[in-house]
């Protein structure tokens, strides 16, 4: 049995109904999951907001079958990888995983974890904190709590990142 936070992202095409689908796909694995939040696109490429949400998962998958999990939701959305953090129907990253209630620490090109810019989005800590108020972290300077991530992170990261259940 392991644990998974996973981070789900659109901003093409029907962007809520690819989130919803990423929850309808995962069915009794869920454990949590966030508000959707609009986000301002972070990295430098000049596209639409997107809407975000973070869920956590468990399930008797390993983490390669967890990533396996993400791209089959991706390709359902008929996602195309054309621009780097460029716009995308969907896009499903796993941030974290635990085994046995132990983090699990990789540096696999394919599946490096814990997410390796987990640590500097707000677009994932901030509704990952909704879910996970005590969540920590794994970051190559040690353990770190992510509200303290977040109060890190330049106010500019942060703005114009807002609940969209109320729209
Ligand atoms: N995903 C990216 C690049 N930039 N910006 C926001 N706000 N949300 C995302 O999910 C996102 C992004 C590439 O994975
Ligand atoms: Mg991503
Ligand atoms: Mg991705």
């Amino acid at each position: 049995m392991s644990r998974a936070v996973l981070s789900a992202g659109s901003n093409v095409g029907d962007s809520r109904g690819h989130l919803a689908s990423v929850i309808a796909a995962l069915g009794d694995r869920l454990v949590a999951a966030s508000r959707v939040y609009t986000t301002p696109p972070w990295g430098g490429v000049e596209q639409d907001d997107f809407v975000n949400q973070v869920l956590v998962a468990e399930g008797d998958l390993t983490p390669g079958d967890w990533l396996e999990f993400c791209r089959a939701c991706e390709r359902a959305a008929e996602r195309e990888r054309t621009v780097r953090w460029g716009p995308r129907t969907l896009d499903v990253d796993v941030v974290s995983v635990e085994e046995g209630g132990t983090v699990v620490v990789s540096d696999d090109p394919e599946l490096t974890l814990p997410h390796p810019r987990a640590a500097v989005r707000a677009f994932v800590l901030v509704p990952w904190l909704e879910i996970e108020p005590d969540a920590v972290l794994a970051t190559p300077t040690g353990p770190r709590r992510i509200a303290e991530l977040l109060d890190e992170l330049d106010p500019a990261e942060r703005a114009g990142i807002a609940s969209a259940e109320a729209s």
